[in-house]
């Protein structure tokens, strides 16, 4: 067959200008080839490229190869399963999936879900599922697997065979609510491990998370056998994504770290169906090649499964090369359009451009060309490329699988452009489907969408059963134990803290030297992964390079320019930073596979992720998002936070906002200490709730960069400090204590409270401050409070003492603490001061005046308000 790329077509430089001179060399090198075998070939090529670039031709190699299989006919494996079985059992996932979303949409038509994408993916999860993907045992850890979240009905099909979810929960996909009523469980709409915390293990509804997440799970797990924290070797981590999927940048931003690792545990599977929503990812283009020379570009082993077992015989009579002559000139749409259309359709435009392609055919039925599968479609191709890809060592694989949107959908969808969101059906359509694939279904069965499932003892059931039990049980399958860690007292760590006795520093520093203490606990130390995205320095955890290490898959190849300071750059294989250089998307992956390690691999970690704060939330905040869904458990550290305490960095970088985001995250709890002492109490809480009692909660804290004195922490403060508020002090003036004004303040901003109520003193004018530790802790206390009779929120129990009117200042907008109003006791004004707007590059005095946070405005807001 001959060599036609779609590059060199579209460029149109492919006219041979002197046949004759060409024949002579093509017959020279495979004469070479021939004679001396593929290693002297390849050498020689070798040689070629490199004259070819001394001579400065300005050829390059074209990362795009041919539009055919990477895996030829003779490099097969034998398929070792059941094909027949294999293909029966695949028919049935496809029927129970798409009548679960018909049903669904029936009975209400606003609950969405998707047909199209499992039809186009069912054979890649069940090839996957028969003979790949395996479930953690007493002898494998478990592969991690990554679904495609719209396929997510494929999955539950399969666990129905499986025995796994009833008819009943089938009937109640999207209906997470309603289901316990009926006795059910509602199945959710994607994986979501909050929402169906033993089944899905990975979310990856956000369409580049999962992408980005494999690939930094698979690169966690070489840590944890380079740290020799536990074996992963042998374990594989799968993802199936879309086409569509890898325009996202999170897909892409990691495609190097993965070759760089190589990363010879990952294999992703790219569903090439050459549509996304809207329409063709690339119509007037390929995706494939794109893909291809993208990966092979990043170092990635590219595998293309693009055509089925029914072409190996149209291309072996190719002997002109009409087939890949004629695919270099299709693109994507057009593609598409031949999905969509039947058999006539596709003899008399496809193999009916060329003669030479019309011979390939001839004799073939309409039928026969319409059932020529893609590759995608085809068990023993999907199989031989599963196998090459787990077989591959040095670098990650890539498999990009050409299928059809909408496969077997018929006129209702395949390849048609509205495909992705069909959702019903009419009778004729299921009839169609049902013919099409074989199922065991009366016309009756199949208009009122009954689920199939073949008797226990049926052939299908015996071997999917024995396929599962040889791969080590059923997947997808979330695990929760692991033992508990302990957590060393407070005391040998954190005094300094407690009892900082007005020494000046910032909590930033505070933070990076517990940091370093709690990572010399002979226990809990090995566990911590502190991680960075090129910002250590920033903070002053330089020392921590030399004290555990940046973690490195290949050591330290260089000394360092600094190796003779203290605070040298050490990489070292079982080094225990990860240094993720500028990328907070790589760095909340990596925290990610950290703070999750407890159920993906029954080992428990703790991430310490510390970062430029405005580049948390504001911008990975959905990856957060979804690290909050997989049930993470860990610490992030917002530093340099607070519009104003950030100073001269401006508008870009200073954070006002972080903490109303931290807000709406259920399980995250979020913190604004101002003292050292409170922020390792908040430490040792965390760590305890994450470690000894296991719950499901991450912690936000934020760090601030300005140094301060920072006092004892009062005696019997800590479980107020948990609370989210405590009494810092009070100042009696000559009026009665009812008129008293409680000024409350948070973060950096709490000094200049204090002195806000000093001057307040010096005017004689009674008041008190309270530390708030934590707004969103007072007011989702207040919430539930709410909900419970009687109950009275700490805020409120707090300020009931007093009549005077309230203040409160931090360093975030004002909405943050506005999220208290309500608890505040009737009677009592409430004013609130902030930093909304854009931040700029100033001093901190000249910042907080500008914003109104500073202690002279308190002061002022407290005078007016009294006046009142
Ligand atoms: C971040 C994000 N943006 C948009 C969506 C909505 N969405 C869900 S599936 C989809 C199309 C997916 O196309 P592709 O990745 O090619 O997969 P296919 O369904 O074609 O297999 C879109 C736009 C989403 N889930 N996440």
């Amino acid at each position: 067959m001959s060599d036609h790329s779609i590059t060199q077509a579209l460029r149109g430089d492919v006219h041979d200008v002197d046949p004759t001179e060409t024949a002579e060399w093509r017959d020279a090198f495979i004469a070479l080839a021939q004679a001396h075998g593929p290693a002297r070939a390849r050498w020689m090529l070798d040689q070629l490229a490199t004259l070819a670039r001394q001579a400065d031709i300005g050829w390059r190699p074209e990362l795009a190869t041919p539009y055919v299989n990477t895996i030829a006919v003779a490099q097969q494996p034998p398929f070792r399963g059941d094909l027949a079985i294999e293909e029966r059992l695949g028919s049935l996932m496809r029927w129970n999936a798409l009548a679960m979303v018909v049903r669904a949409n029936m009975a209400y038509g606003e609950l969405g879900g998707h047909i199209a994408s499992y039809a186009s993916a069912a054979d890649l999860f069940e090839v996957g599922f028969n003979h790949f993907f395996h479930a953690r045992d007493q002898r494998h850890g478990g592969d991690l697997v990554f679904f495609q979240p719209h396929s997510a009905p494929g999955v539950y099909a399969r666990a129905f065979l499986e025995g796994r979810l009833t008819e009943r929960d089938l009937a109640h996909y999207r209906q997470e609510l309603s289901a316990p009523a009926q006795g059910a469980r509602g199945l959710s709409s994607y994986p979501h491990p909050w929402l169906m915390p033993d089944f899905w293990q990975f979310p990856t509804g956000s369409m580049g998370l999962g992408p980005i997440s494999s690939i930094y799970h698979a690169r966690f797990m070489r840590y944890l056998t380079h740290r020799a924290l536990l074996d992963c070797s042998g374990r594989k981590v799968w993802g199936v994504f879309g086409d569509g999927e890898m325009d996202e940048p999170e897909s892409m931003s990691a495609l190097t770290l993965a070759s760089r690792e190589r990363l010879d545990n990952l294999v992703w599977v790219v569903n090439c169906n050459l549509q996304r929503l809207d329409g063709p990812v690339r119509g007037n283009g390929r995706i494939v090649d794109e893909l291809e020379t993208l990966f092979r570009g990043a170092g990635w082993h590219v595998i293309k499964l693009l055509w089925g077992s029914d072409w190996d015989g149209l291309f072996a009579r190719d002997t002109t090369g009409a087939l890949a002559r004629a695919f270099a000139h299709t693109v994507d749409g057009q593609m598409q359009t031949f999905a969509a259309k039947d058999g006539r359709f596709n003899r008399d435009t496809f193999f009916g451009q060329d003669p030479e392609l019309a011979r390939l055919v001839e004799g073939w039925t309409d039928e026969q060309i319409d059932r020529l599968k893609r590759g995608g479609h085809d068990l023993v191709k999907i199989h031989a490329a599963y196998a090459a890809a787990a077989a591959h060592v040095g670098q990650p694989t890539v498999i990009l699988a050409h299928t059809k949107k909408g496969f077997g959908m018929g006129a209702a969808g395949q390849g048609r452009m509205t495909t992705h969101s069909q959702k019903k059906l009419d009778e004729a359509m299921l009839l169609e489907f049902r013919d099409r694939f074989a199922l065991p279904l009366s016309n009756e069965q199949a208009a009122s969408l009954a689920f199939i499932k073949p008797a226990d003892d049926s052939a299908e059931m015996r071997y999917l059963h024995a396929r599962r039990s040889a791969l080590g049980g059923y997947l997808p399958k979330r695990e929760q134990a692991c033992e508990a860690v302990a957590v060393p007292p407070i005391a040998s760590w954190g005094t300094f803290a407690l009892q900082a006795q007005g020494k000046e520093m910032s909590t930033t520093m505070a933070f990076v030297r517990l940091l370093g203490a709690l990572l010399k606990d002979p226990a809990l130390g090995p566990r911590i992964v502190p991680i960075v995205a090129d910002e250590a320095r920033t903070f002053g955890m330089a020392n921590l390079f030399k004290q555990v290490g940046i973690y490195s898959s290949v050591g330290q190849r260089y000394e360092p320019e600094d190796i003779g300071s203290v605070l040298s750059y050490r990489e070292a294989l079982d080094g225990q930073i990860l240094e993720e250089g500028i990328s907070e998307a790589g760095a909340i992956a990596s925290w990610t596979a950290a703070a999750t390690s407890y159920s993906v691999h029954g080992l428990a970690m703790l991430p310490f992720y510390i970062y430029y704060s405005m580049f948390g939330f504001q911008r990975v905040g959905d990856a957060i998002w979804a690290a909050a869904d997989q049930r993470a458990r860990g610490f992030l550290l917002g530093a340099t936070s607070g519009r104003t305490t950030l100073g001269g960095e401006g508008l870009q970088h200073q954070d006002g906002s972080s903490h109303l985001v931290a807000a709406t995250i259920p399980n995250c709890r979020a913190w604004d200490p101002a003292f050292a002492g409170e922020m390792a109490v908040i430490v040792e809480h965390g760590m305890r709730e994450m470690l000894v009692e296991q719950r499901d909660v991450f912690y936000y804290v934020t760090l601030m960069n300005e140094n301060y004195a920072q006092p004892d922490l009062p005696a019997g403060a800590a479980p107020n400090v948990l609370r989210g508020a405590y009494r810092l002090r009070a100042f009696t003036g000559p009026q009665p204590a009812d008129d008293t004004v409680t000024l409350l303040g948070s973060g950096a901003i709490l000094p200049e409270v204090v002195r806000a109520a000093e001057q307040l003193a010096a005017q004689g004018v009674a008041c008190e401050v309270l530390s708030i530790t934590s707004w969103s802790e007072l007011s989702r206390d207040g919430m539930a409070c709410e909900q419970t009779d009687g109950a009275v929120p700490h805020v409120t129990q707090l300020l009931s003492t007093h009549r005077g009117p309230v203040i409160a200042a931090s360093d975030y907008v004002r909405a943050v603490p506005e999220s208290i109003r309500a608890y505040i006791p009737e009677g009592r004004s409430y004013r609130t001061l902030g930093t909304d707007g854009f931040g700029r590059s100033d001093t901190r005095q000249a910042l907080r005046q500008f914003f109104g946070v500073n202690a002279e405005t308190i002061v002022a807001q407290a005078l007016k308000a009294r006046g009142r």
